[in-house]
Order: C-alpha cells, then sequence, then structure tokens
C-alpha cells in the first residue's frame, strides 16, 4: 500500500448509532415521549407505517450489539442519549429519571469492559415531546437552550468521569429544515407541505438554527468552566453537508452558487460555533430580518467556550447551479437548484440504495480540504455509509453481501488518507453509519445503512461481510511506514 493510502496509529475508529433508531422500549424505564414518538404515530402517518416502539430493540439487547462491535474490531462507538429518558419532561425544573441515568450509566460500563471508547452524542433529533408542548421547543430560542444546558451538564455529571468524547448536537441543519422548512422530519412543521397543518417555512427554520447554536454554545461553555480541567474530554458538534461543485464550470454564477450553498449547509452554523464570526453574508442577504440576529450577548456565550473538534456527517455531494429571477421567501437553500449530473451530463458519482445519495469520495477530499482550511478545528467523520443498490428488496443472505458498500468504506478511506498524507488535513477518526440497520427515520424501515442485517420480525442480527473487512482496511492503512 503506498505512502499517500497511510492513516495515523491512534486514529480512532469505529460505528455510529442514535437512540431513536434503534432502542425502542419508548414507554419503559420511565421514559417521556420526544417529538419523534409523536411524528411517527400521526394519522395519515408520514414516515410510511413506521415508529420507533420496538426498532432494534437495542433497550435490551445492547449486550449483545457490544459484542458485535468487539467482533468488528471497532475501538469506538457513538451513540446517543434519549433526552426524555432522562429528563422525560425535558426542562430545568422538571425532575431527573434515576432509572435512565441508569441505563446510559450501564450502557457506558458495558463499552469500557470491552475496551471501547465511548462518543455520546446529547441530541440526535429526539426534543421532550413536553418541550414542543410547552413553549415550542427549537423555536423558543431563550427558554430551550437553558433547558439543553442543564440537561447537558447533568449528562456531565453524571457519566463524565467516564465518557471523554462529547458531541453537543447531530445534524442542526437537519433538525432545523427537515423538522421546520420541509416538514419532512419531527416536528413536521412547514408552510409549502401538504401534510403539515402548521408552521412557517419562512421564518421558523432559522428560529431553530440560532437555538441550536445557542444551546451548543452554552453546553461548551459549562464543559469548558466546569468540566474538561478536570475531566479532560473533549467536545464538538456534527455538522452534515455536502460538498458542491459547479454545474456549469465555466459559469462564474453557477461556481458563486456551489460555495453559497455550502455556506447555507456549513457556514451558518461553522461561522458562529468555530469562527465565532456572524452567519455568511450570503445569508444575510437572502434572508434579511427573517435571520435571528446574533447580539452582543450572543457572543458573549459563544466566546465563553471553545470547541474543540468538528465532527463531520458525510454522504454524498452534489452540483449547484444557479437560479436566475426572484428567490422565494420560502428558499433555504441559497437560491441554487441541486443537480445530481453536470451541464455535459456527467453524473456526480455511482448510484446507491437511495436517491439522495451517489459516492463521491473524490469530492470528499476537496470536502475535507475546505471544511479544514475554513474553520482549522480537527476532523473527526462521525458518519459515513451507504445502502447497497437494491438492498431494500433483499433477504438476509442476499444482504450479507455487500460489495458495493465496502467499495464506499474503502474508498472513501482513501480520501481520508489522501486528505491526511497530501493535503495537510487533520483528520483524527472515523465512525461508520450504522452498526446495525434501523429506523431511516421518515423512510421507514426500508432503507438499509448498517453493516449488520437486522431482521425486524425476529430482531436477529446477521453481521455483513462489510463489517468484517473495516478492521483490516484500518489495520492495512496505520501499517503503511510513513517516511519521517
Ligand atoms: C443522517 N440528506 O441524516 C443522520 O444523522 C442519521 O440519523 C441517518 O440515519 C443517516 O444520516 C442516514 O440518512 C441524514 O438527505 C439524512 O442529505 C438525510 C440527508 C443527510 C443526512
Amino acid at each position: 500500500m503506498p505512502e499517500s493510502l497511510a492513516l495515523p496509529n491512534d486514529f480512532e475508529w469505529g460505528f455510529a448509532t442514535a437512540a431513536y433508531q434503534i432502542e425502542g422500549a419508548v414507554k419503559e424505564g420511565g421514559r417521556g415521549p420526544s417529538i419523534w414518538d409523536t411524528y411517527c404515530h400521526l394519522e395519515p402517518s408520514r414516515t410510511n407505517g413506521a415508529n420507533g416502539d420496538v426498532a432494534c430493540d437495542h433497550y435490551h439487547r445492547y449486550d449483545e450489539d457490544f459484542d458485535l462491535l468487539t467482533k468488528y474490531g471497532a475501538k469506538a462507538y457513538r451513540f446517543s442519549l434519549s433526552w426524555s429518558r432522562i429528563i422525560p419532561l425535558g426542562g430545568r425544573l422538571d425532575p431527573v429519571n434515576e432509572e435512565g441515568i441508569e441505563f446510559y450509566s450501564k450502557l457506558i460500563d458495558a463499552l469500557l469492559r470491552r475496551g471501547i471508547t465511548p462518543w455520546v452524542t446529547l441530541y440526535h433529533w429526539d426534543l421532550p415531546q413536553a418541550l414542543h408542548d410547552r413553549y415550542g421547543g427549537w423555536l423558543n430560542v431563550e427558554e430551550v437552550q437553558l433547558d439543553f444546558e442543564r440537561y447537558a451538564r447533568l449528562c456531565f455529571e453524571r457519566f463524565g468521569d467516564r465518557v471523554q468524547n462529547w458531541i453537543t448536537i447531530n445534524e442542526p441543519w437537519i433538525q432545523a429544515i427537515y423538522g421546520y422548512a420541509t416538514g419532512s422530519n419531527a416536528p413536521g412543521r412547514s408552510s409549502i407541505n401538504k401534510h403539515s397543518t402548521e408552521g412557517n417555512t419562512a421564518t421558523e427554520p432559522w428560529l431553530a438554527g440560532k437555538a441550536q447554536i445557542m444551546s451548543h454554545a452554552r453546553a461548551v461553555a459549562v464543559y469548558s468552566r466546569d468540566f474538561r480541567p478536570s475531566q479532560k474530554g473533549q467536545i464538538g458538534i456534527s455538522l452534515n453537508g455536502d460538498y458542491y461543485e459547479p454545474w456549469d464550470s465555466n459559469e462564474p454564477r453557477d461556481k458563486e452558487a456551489a460555495e453559497r450553498r455550502m455556506e447555507f449547509h456549513i457556514g451558518w452554523f461553522a461561522n458562529p460555533i468555530f469562527l465565532k464570526k456572524d452567519y455568511p453574508e450570503s445569508m444575510k442577504k437572502q434572508l434579511g430580518e427573517r435571520l435571528p440576529a446574533l447580539t452582543p450577548a450572543d457572543f458573549a456565550i459563544l466566546n465563553a467556550g471553545e470547541t474543540d473538534f468538528y465532527g463531520m456527517n458525510y454522504y454524498t455531494s452534489q452540483f449547484a447551479r444557479h437560479l436566475d429571477g426572484p428567490v422565494p421567501e420560502t428558499d433555504y437553500l441559497g437560491a441554487i437548484h441541486e443537480h445530481q449530473e453536470n451541464k455535459d451530463g456527467s453524473p456526480v458519482g455511482e448510484e446507491s440504495g437511495l436517491a439522495w445519495l451517489r459516492s463521491c469520495p473524490d469530492m470528499f477530499r476537496k470536502h475535507l480540504a475546505r471544511v479544514y482550511g475554513l474553520y482549522g478545528k480537527p476532523i473527526y467523520i462521525t458518519e459515513n455509509g451507504c445502502p447497497c443498490p437494491g438492498e431494500e428488496n433483499m433477504t438476509c443472505e442476499e444482504a450479507v453481501n455487500d460489495p458495493f458498500r465496502i467499495r464506499y468504506f474503502d474508498s472513501h478511506l482513501d480520501s481520508i488518507s489522501k486528505a491526511i498524507t497530501q493535503d495537510g488535513v487533520v483528520v483524527k477518526g472515523y465512525f461508520a453509519w450504522a452498526l446495525l440497520d434501523n429506523l431511516e427515520w421518515s423512510d421507514g424501515y426500508g432503507p438499509r445503512f448498517g453493516v449488520t442485517f437486522t431482521d425486524y420480525t425476529t430482531l436477529k442480527r446477521t453481521p455483513k461481510k462489510s463489517a468484517l473487512v473495516l478492521k483490516d482496511m484500518f489495520a492495512a492503512r496505520q501499517r503503511v511506514k510513513v517516511a519521517a
């Protein structure tokens, strides 16, 4: 293997999941409902009839699942805590559910016993329903950041003796846009979705964005002041965002469109969080008064702590074409059209098992360089993966044979290696999405991202080939001798 494909010996790697997608047991152990419980039980269904009531039943089967991690050779495991298991009503004055704390404590100990490092996400889209009902949840910027701060502090207090890697929020963009602009995720608010009865796509996503920025900032401030010095851990946030190239590479307006699209995806959050700067100019210009200002008081909170790393969730890339004419108030992409083929008809990448996901490893490498160049923090890939073409309709025997996924992992690891050895990007870890097939949100139980096949009738787990080859891929890359 050439030197360009090396990975550092201390490179962290493992698999990722999220609470609502795998746990089930939604009414056990004193858990309160979240906005996803409500959303999955709406009539008519907005999730293909699917819900997380049982999911993978990880709540009762975590030991078996962690044995899989051992078998796969994982060094680390990323999972999320269900806020409403820990504080069923969510708020800063509401009671703590000791049974919920106990459950996650057992989980953490079960990982440590196996020598696997826990990576804990505090929030992966499952806001306590009570906070949504009480004051509008993520739409109430002032209230929700205080409740999130208390929740975060409680987690640092109870788990921080054993957990040294924290992710505050998973993909605030998806929470804000799918939850409040398109209405395709909980809480399903939108003024452009025929299934939504409430919402305002022109204004609400931008409030939900600010609420998450400030919630992150408060958690980081608390960690920096009261916990990092003694617990010696690190804290970051996981941002999604595709890489964009111009649809017409000879058209300056398409080049601007590509950059603007990435500002709307990433700069929205990364400017305030990593640079302690205002939102990108392109957003301020397009959204005007609808973008809630970051005030000097907000910057005091943002400046009170340091975010240690950039968690990157990367799946795919696209082409951006500038939009002619007036921009509708409901636009959230930055006045562009998204394409999977460029002007010459070249596809951005190979098709996977989901329409939105093409395999684009070369653009991943550019993405890594762009993000590191702009924000300058060590990057951990906190999600990367895909369903194979046709996998949705395969039997277990067919699905365990997954060469497409193996190639996807290998080519994306190549890009990480090259970004490190040739582009000077600091990438320190990689989490494959996902440990096992699980509830793919509004797409239900169709798409299978797992390296483990889940039979949703028997709940039997069967390792796919991809699960067993990752260990060797990392070992080979870490064996490469690098000239001093
Ligand atoms: C992420 N897109 O979501 C989430 O963090 C996971 O919970 C999820 O299962 C995984 O990716 C696979 O989808 C995304 O449409 C959902 O570009 C949609 C998109 C990106 C990420």
